[in-house]
């Protein structure tokens, strides 16, 4: 509860837990339909932070009604100069609230508070402002056309951008903050209105950004919060008034998403799973490189969609590159979130360690060797140690599956023409870096590797300007950047007889 909390935890943080949580349904917090519950725990302890609304069918579709009335509502007759200024507002108060909602996330998934306020504040904060200046910069075009058959015409002919509608947004734990960010700025900058279901692991920081859209003055019904299992999930996915999904999660439940959708053919965008490649050439700086590719896969402790998983280096570098990225991943330091010194926090949860240690036994049984970590740390909170295999195959689980945790399987590939069937020898396509000091060779391989982002020497490095999304089965279509808007616009063309 909020008062076994550790002393670093701010008053404000102490009375948002201290508050069953409900859902943001039209502009007011509600119980569920149903009035059950759950609990959401801290992933260091495993003990309870506070009591969240579990919500079901009918609460999803009292949440769509809100959103549809809202978006027919006022809110259709806001200027984009005015949810531009709303938007710029709602970055700022992020910012200046920054403590609160990355002691909140650091709690509710066990990431370390120095990267909750370093990555997963700042950066919502920076989405907000994004697309609050893309509010006033969607434009439709002018085009000079003639009717083949009307000989001698006349036209003006235009697009017209306009929103989508009632887009629905389904988020997982992994960096709960932010991946709603990855929707919700770029959804009401172009005038829609938003039901989000956070991940059930990691409700809390949904709830505060309800709370802060609300006070920015956000009309009611434009952005509401339903808490819940995937049920809820299913039922906004299902939806019938749900004009747009998008969905941010496992391959696994986007498949179940594509299904669900094909009700009223909503549109739909998914980013999924990945299991990224880091190309390492010999002629790599090692000094960059080891500690690069070490952070490549160690950041938010391998829960993070583009971890690069499967560290690929050229023969000759082998032992000397794997033994030294072992050596930088056995001195992380383990440690709860809110220790700001923490590298390496607890998975978010039980389920997710059970996943994680599963795959390092099922690995080490088939025959890789572990040359750093290899099992769960301690006995208390979720903690698995930092760990790189060897000796892995290609049809080793290890090799293949999307593991979720602060592992990484290393191979040897012999020359450039070994890279392509390497990298590109998985399922799926999110991401992938390569380590070269060879510009030519660099730029060559990325055009090789089938995946939505390329790095070169370096690994996560984003930004808010940059198309995000997956190659194969990694997802369909872009988030961030100018992509975000193509998918919370439609285009209209009309077309005057002068
Ligand atoms: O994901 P889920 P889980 C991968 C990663 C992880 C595995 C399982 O490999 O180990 O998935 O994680 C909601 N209809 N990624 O089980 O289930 C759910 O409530 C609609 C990669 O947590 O996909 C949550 O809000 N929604 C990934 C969200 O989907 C449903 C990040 C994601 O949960 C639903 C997370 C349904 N039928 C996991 N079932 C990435 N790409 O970063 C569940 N949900």
């Amino acid at each position: 509860s909020a008062d076994s909390l550790d002393p670093v935890v701010v008053e404000p943080v102490r009375e948002f837990l201290r508050t069953p949580k409900q859902h943001l349904i039209g502009g007011r917090w509600v119980d569920s339909a149903s009035g059950e519950r759950f609990d959401t725990v801290d992933p260091a302890t495993g003990r309870v932070l506070t009591s969240i609304a579990k919500g079901g069918a009918e609460d999803v579709d009292r949440a769509v009604r809100a959103a549809r009335e809202a978006f027919e509502g006022e809110w259709s007759r806001w200027t984009p100069a005015q949810r531009q200024r709303l938007l710029y507002r709602v970055s700022e108060v992020i910012r200046d609230r920054a403590t609160e909602f990355a002691q909140l996330e650091s709690l509710d998934n066990g990431k370390s508070v120095a990267v909750a306020e370093g990555v997963d504040v700042l950066w919502s904060a920076e989405l907000f402002a994004y697309y609050a200046g893309w509010a006033t910069k969607i434009e439709g075009r002018t085009i000079d056309i003639s009717v083949p058959w009307v000989p001698g015409g006349s036209w003006h002919a235009y697009t017209l951008r306009e929103p989508v509608g009632v887009c629905g947004a389904i988020v997982p734990w992994n960096f709960p903050l932010v991946m709603a960010c990855f929707k919700i700025p770029a959804a009401l900058a172009c005038g829609n209105t938003v039901v989000l279901k956070p991940a059930e692991q990691t409700p809390l920081t949904a709830l505060l950004l309800g709370e802060v859209l609300s006070e920015a003055g956000l009309p009611d019904g434009v952005f509401n919060v339903v808490t819940g299992y995937g049920e809820a999930g299913a039922a906004l996915a299902a939806h019938d008034d749900v004009d747009k999904i998008a969905f941010t999660g496992s391959t696994e439940v986007g498949k179940l998403i594509v299904d669900a959708a094909k009700g009223n053919l909503k549109k739909v965008s998914l980013e999924l799973g990945g299991k990224s490649p880091q190309v390492v050439y010999a002629d790599a700086d090692l000094d960059t490189a080891i500690p690069g590719t070490a952070s490549g896969f160690l950041f938010n402790h391998g829960q993070t969609c583009t971890a690069g998983t499967r560290l690929l280096v050229e023969n000759s570098i082998f032992d000397e590159f794997t033994a030294g990225v072992a050596e930088v991943a056995r001195g992380a330091k383990i440690g709860p979130g809110l220790d700001p010194t923490t590298d390496i926090g607890p998975l978010v949860s039980a389920e997710q360690l059970a996943r994680v240690t599963g795959y390092l036994d099922q690995g080490l049984a088939d025959g890789a060797r572990a040359l750093s970590g290899g099992k769960r740390h301690g006995d208390n909170g979720f903690y698995v140690e930092p760990t790189v295999l060897v000796d892995v195959k290609d049809d080793f689980s290890v090799y293949r599956e999307e593991i979720f945790g602060p592992v990484v399987v290393a191979t040897p590939f012999d020359a450039e023409e070994g890279v392509r069937p390497a990298a590109n020898d998985t399922p799926y396509g999110l991401a992938a870096s390569i380590w070269t000091r060879d510009i030519s060779k660099a730029h060559r391989t990325a055009r090789e590797i089938n995946a939505g982002t390329v790095w070169i020497n370096c690994h996560n490095a984003f930004d808010c300007a940059m198309p995000f999304g997956g190659y194969k089965q990694s997802g369909w279509g872009r988030e961030l950047g100018e992509a975000a808007i193509d998918l919370y616009t439609q285009t209209k063309a009309v077309n005057v007889a002068l």
